[in-house]
C-alpha cells in the first residue's frame, strides 16, 4: 500500500502539467482577427457599400456598425447595428447600406466568435461617407447686364457655376454663348457635376433682338408744300420682336443747309407724327430712322420731299 501511494505521487511530479486543480478553468479563446474597413467612396443616391478585410482567425460572421457622428476621440456616439453579415465560415466582406440620409455617416466592423477558436474581436477602424443624392444648385451668369430696357442686342456669353451642400461641386460646363434668334423669352442651360456624380441643370432666361427696326415717311407722299405754322409729317415704323421705342425725323434743308432732326411722336408701335412748324421755308428731304425698344437703330428711311411755306 505504501508502494502505490509513491508511485502516484511521482508520476504527478513528473508531469505537472497534466495536473488539473479543482475549480481551475481552461484559459479563454484569443480575440478573433480585426477586420480592416475600407472607407466607401462617394456615391449618388442614398446607398453605399462597406468593405472589410477577409479574416483568418477562425470567426466569420462580422457586425457593421454605423453612428451618424464621432465624440472628440474618434467612438461612435449612439452606435446603431446596421447588420450581421454571413454565417459561420462564410467569407463575407462587404454589406450594402441603403437608406442613408444625406449626411456623413461613420462605420466599423467587428468579426464575431467561432465558438471555442476566438470571441469577438475589438472594433476595427472607422471609415466614413457623405451621402449625397442631390445635384447641385447651378446658375448661370451673362458677361455683362442687359443692353436696353432689359433686353440684349447683340451676342452674350452665360458662365455657369454651382454650389453644393454635398460632396462639393467637381465641375460646370464650359459658358455658353447665344446670338440668336430673336426671342423675347430666350433661354439657355447648363450642367454641373458633384462629387457624386449627381447632375444639376441651371438655366438663364433672357429677351434677345438684334434686328434693328425700320421706318418710312408716309405723308407727304409726294413732293407738297406744307405750313410752317401747322403742318405736320407722319409715318410708319416696325419692328418684330422687342417693338419700336423712338423715331427721329431729319429734315434736310436744301435751300439753306443744315439738318433739324426732330422726336416724332409714336402712337403703339407703328405710327408716327411729328410737327414742322419753326422750321425755316424752303425745300427739304425728309428721312425717318427707328429705334427699338431693345436698343438696335436701323437705317434711315428713302427720303421724302417737302416743301415748307
Ligand atoms: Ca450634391
Ligand atoms: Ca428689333
Amino acid at each position: 500500500m505504501r508502494v502505490t501511494r509513491f508511485l502516484v505521487l511521482a508520476a504527478a511530479v513528473a508531469t505537472p502539467t497534466a495536473l488539473i486543480l479543482p475549480g481551475s478553468q481552461a484559459e479563454p479563446p484569443p480575440d478573433c482577427e480585426t477586420p480592416v474597413a475600407s472607407a466607401p467612396e462617394f456615391a449618388p443616391g442614398t446607398t453605399n457599400t462597406v468593405t472589410w478585410t477577409a479574416v483568418t482567425s477562425g470567426g466569420f460572421q462580422f457586425e457593421v456598425a454605423s453612428s451618424a457622428a464621432l465624440d472628440a476621440d474618434g467612438s461612435f456616439v449612439d452606435a446603431n447595428l446596421v447588420a450581421t453579415v454571413g454565417n459561420i465560415a462564410d467569407t463575407a466582406t462587404q454589406y450594402t447600406v441603403s437608406d442613408l440620409t444625406e449626411q456623413t455617416h461613420y462605420f466599423h466592423v467587428r468579426a464575431k466568435t467561432k465558438p471555442q477558436v476566438c470571441q469577438a474581436s475589438p472594433w476595427g477602424n472607422t471609415v466614413s461617407t457623405t451621402q449625397d443624392a442631390t445635384g447641385p444648385v447651378v446658375t448661370g451668369t451673362p458677361d455683362r447686364d442687359p443692353d436696353s430696357n432689359g433686353w440684349y442686342n447683340h451676342a452674350l456669353t452665360v458662365t455657369w457655376s454651382a454650389t453644393d451642400e454635398g460632396s462639393g461641386v467637381a465641375s460646370c460646363d464650359s459658358p455658353t454663348g447665344y446670338s440668336g434668334p430673336d426671342d423675347e423669352t430666350a433661354s439657355v442651360s447648363g450642367n454641373c457635376t458633384d462629387n457624386a456624380g449627381n447632375i444639376g441643370t441651371g438655366d438663364f432666361d433672357f429677351s434677345y433682338d438684334a434686328t434693328a427696326p425700320s421706318a418710312e415717311v408716309d405723308s407727304p407722299f409726294v413732293p407738297v408744300a406744307i405750313s410752317a405754322l401747322d403742318g405736320k409729317v407722319t409715318g410708319t415704323a416696325s419692328d418684330d420682336t422687342s417693338g419700336v421705342a423712338s423715331v427721329s425725323v431729319a429734315f434736310t434743308n436744301g435751300t439753306l443747309g443744315g439738318t433739324t432732326t426732330r422726336a416724332a411722336t409714336v402712337t403703339g408701335t407703328s405710327t408716327w407724327e411729328v410737327a414742322t412748324v419753326g422750321l425755316a421755308p424752303g425745300v427739304y428731304t425728309v428721312t425717318a430712322t427707328a429705334t427699338d425698344i431693345a436698343g438696335n437703330t436701323g437705317n434711315p428711311s428713302a427720303a421724302v420731299t417737302i416743301i415748307i411755306v
